[in-house]
């Protein structure tokens, strides 16, 4: 067996594997929570960029795992199996949680990974997917650094110069290091690489960011007025956009938005993929839209898309966005009015929220009773 394949690799490589996985679990925790809101839920509409980091942290640190997990599994190979395989109640137990750690952080892994690149090669929904499989992966990684503290602890506390009981190996260290640098710059090199999605001056070096290239006004598109079949009603004379609140409803043209009152916001859109660009948006604030049309008492308000069906075709927006002076309806995208496939003739654009939350190609507002 490689001298390499130590205790000492196993837990350093495993620690900022811990790390990773943690930073992965707590961020896939805010944005599902975000999407998704329990009633106890609350996040801030500050500062603007909450969001785009909590998501841009998940896929970064879940990119950053997979080389890690590459190596912490090279270090315990021999020992996965081990005699005897099954033995006395505790070392079941110790295997089982490996085996279901193991499987679940690769599926883990594998799905985001796959998820940045929106490709989907598989049956299942991945965000309900991903997001049960997390409490499983997380949970065995909880069993498994349990069971494994006094291992990791005296690996730690030993300094790395010899295996207990044997003398110094000078080669034996040198592999060991040499397998720790690779780990780490692997796992920096896996980083950038994807960190370009979120960081614009390591777009250009990042090969894994494939959703950071351009679309119209320099923001990139999910998905197109085409593809979301709204082209021909979002253009149409006809086209007005529908507020209710209360029992009072007012239907607005295009030219009447227009000639409301325009606020000016610098937000990044952040969608839960990882990508995320900074934008500037102008248009009305939803709080003075709703005053337009009647008292507006608090709570969430829905907003309608165009789109005739799909996941994205609506989205929530609780009261403290609501409310917040940053939240708009808009109609401009950096200098220029909306871009068809950017949402046109407006969308909301709200402060730290998730890309798939603001909605385009608005049809309706409803504040909700
Ligand atoms: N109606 C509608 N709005 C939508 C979507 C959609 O599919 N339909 N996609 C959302 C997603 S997932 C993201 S990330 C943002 C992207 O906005 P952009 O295409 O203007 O960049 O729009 C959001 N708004
Ligand atoms: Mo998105």
């Amino acid at each position: 067996m490689s001298p390499a394949r130590s205790a000492a690799v196993a837990s350093r490589v495993g620690i900022a594997l811990g790390i990773a996985v943690t930073i992965c679990f707590v961020t896939g925790l805010i944005s599902h929570w975000v999407q998704h809101p329990p009633a106890w839920f609350w996040w801030p509409a500050n500062p603007v960029w909450l969001y785009r980091f909590t998501q841009g942290a998940h896929v970064v640190a879940g990119v950053v795992a997979i080389p890690l997990l590459l190596v912490k599994l090279w270090a315990v190979f021999p020992r996965l199996f081990a005699r005897p395989l099954i033995g006395n109640p505790l070392h079941l137990l110790e295997r089982g949680s490996i085996a279901v750690l193991v499987g679940s952080m690769i599926f883990q892994l594998i799905t985001g990974l796959f998820n940045t690149a929106q490709f989907y090669p598989w049956k299942f929904f991945f965000t309900t997917t991903h997001y049960a499989m997390a409490f499983v992966s997380f949970g065995a990684l909880a069993v498994h650094l349990a069971v494994k503290l006094p291992v990791v602890r005296s690996a730690l506390a030993r300094p790395d110069t010899s295996t207990a009981g044997s003398p110094p190996d000078e080669a034996g260290i040198a592999g060991r290091r040499s397998v720790l640098v690779a780990a780490g710059a692997a796992a920096v090199v896996a980083g950038v690489a994807i960190a370009g999605q979120t960081v614009p001056i390591l777009r250009r070096i990042s090969v894994l960011a494939p959703r950071s290239g351009d679309g119209p006004q320099g923001l990139p598109v999910n998905r197109t007025a085409n593809e979301a079949g709204v082209s021909e009603l979002a253009r149409s004379a006809g086209y007005r956009l529908q507020i209710i609140v209360g029992d009072r409803t007012h239907r607005f043209t295009y030219a009447e938005l227009v000639a409301l009152p325009q606020t000016e916001a610098e937000i990044p859109l952040a969608c839960v993929e990882g990508w995320s660009a900074s934008a500037h948006w102008s248009g009305i604030r939803v709080r003075d839209l709703l005053a337009a049309v009647g008292e507006y008492r608090g709570g969430d308000v829905e907003f309608r898309s165009l789109e005739p069906s799909g996941l994205y075709n609506r989205s929530l927006l609780p009261e403290t966005h609501v409310v917040d002076s940053a939240t708009l309806v808009a109609l401009r995208l950096n200098g220029e009015d909306l871009d068809l496939d950017h949402g046109y003739p407006c969308r909301l654009i709200a402060p730290t929220r998730p890309g798939v939350l603001q909605t385009k190609w608005l049809s309706a507002i409803e504040v909700q009773v």
